[in-house]
């Protein structure tokens, strides 16, 4: 007879979000967390800036090299693919991996992008098709900021799509993948759950309501194999 537990594994959580929104802050802050409760994490951030892909996509975002639009939108998503193998053999072997950013980043950036008149480059559809197949999280906080709020973080850096303008194209981009998504419920596209953070207020605030959503996911599993995009 087969045990039903045996089947459980591990949750695939990420967080999602516009730039200066608290990502990198809010996953170290909840994978340390996690660990030091004795569940057995993995934190992995996109893009993956070590691998050659990564590398290659490092020196794009500096501006210190051009690239097509659509080659870079390959290369963010392949930087992907280089994961999945790993990401889905830590859930099965029961290892909750946090992610920092996935492939909604990839579709709300590239698909911002647009031309000097200022007509999108990239159409949405495909946009999202390199990243259909890849594993899919089983719960994506979206970290949203108003460009206000943002601006008090320091500002945006120096990177490529660090601009006023491109963010307010990404945050709008982000709502419709929300709405496609079906805000906090299990419809929409496969099994993920998505759940907007206002993360404009302090960091302890967020980093509870972070701890809320994660935390009986994690003591519970989830059944059944990984789902994809
Ligand atoms: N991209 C990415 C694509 O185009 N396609 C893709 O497929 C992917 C995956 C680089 C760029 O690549 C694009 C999107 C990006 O433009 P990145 O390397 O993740 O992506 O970007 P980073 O520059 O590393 O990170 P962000 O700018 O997105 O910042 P975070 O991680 O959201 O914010 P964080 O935690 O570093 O915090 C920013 C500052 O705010 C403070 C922090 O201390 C820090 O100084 N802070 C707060 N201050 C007040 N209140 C709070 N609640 C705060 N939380 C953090
Ligand atoms: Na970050």
């Amino acid at each position: 007879m087969s045990n039903p537990t045996s089947s459980r594994r591990a949750p695939f959580i990420v967080i999602e979000g516009l730039d200066r929104s608290g990502k990198t802050t809010q996953t170290s802050k909840l994978a340390q967390r996690l660990e030091g409760s004795g569940v057995d994490t993995k934190l992995v951030k996109f893009p993956d800036r070590t691998t050659p892909i990564g590398k290659m996509i490092d020196s794009y975002l500096r501006s210190a090299s051009d690239l097509d639009d659509h080659a870079v939108h390959l290369l963010f998503s392949a930087n992907r693919w280089e994961l999945a193998p790993t990401i889905e053999r830590l859930l099965t072997a029961g290892t909750t991996v946090i992610c920092d950013r996935y492939a909604f980043s990839g579709i709300a950036f590239s698909a911002s992008k647009v031309d000097a008149e200022g007509a999108p480059l990239l159409p949405f559809e495909w946009c999202r098709s390199p990243d259909v197949g890849l594993p899919a999280p089983d719960l994506v906080l979206f970290f949203d900021i108003t460009p206000e709020k943002a601006k008090e973080r320091g500002g945006y850096g120096e990177e490529r799509y660090e601009k006023e303008e491109m963010q307010l194209r990404v945050r709008k981009a982000f709502h419709r993948i929300a709405e496609e998504m079906g805000e906090d419920e299990k419809v929409g596209r496969g099994a993920t759950r998505w759940v907007t953070v206002d993360a404009g207020r302090g960091m302890d605030e967020v980093e509870r309501d972070v701890w809320t959503l994660v935390e009986p996911l994690v003591r519970g599993g989830v059944t059944g194999p990984v789902a994809k995009l």
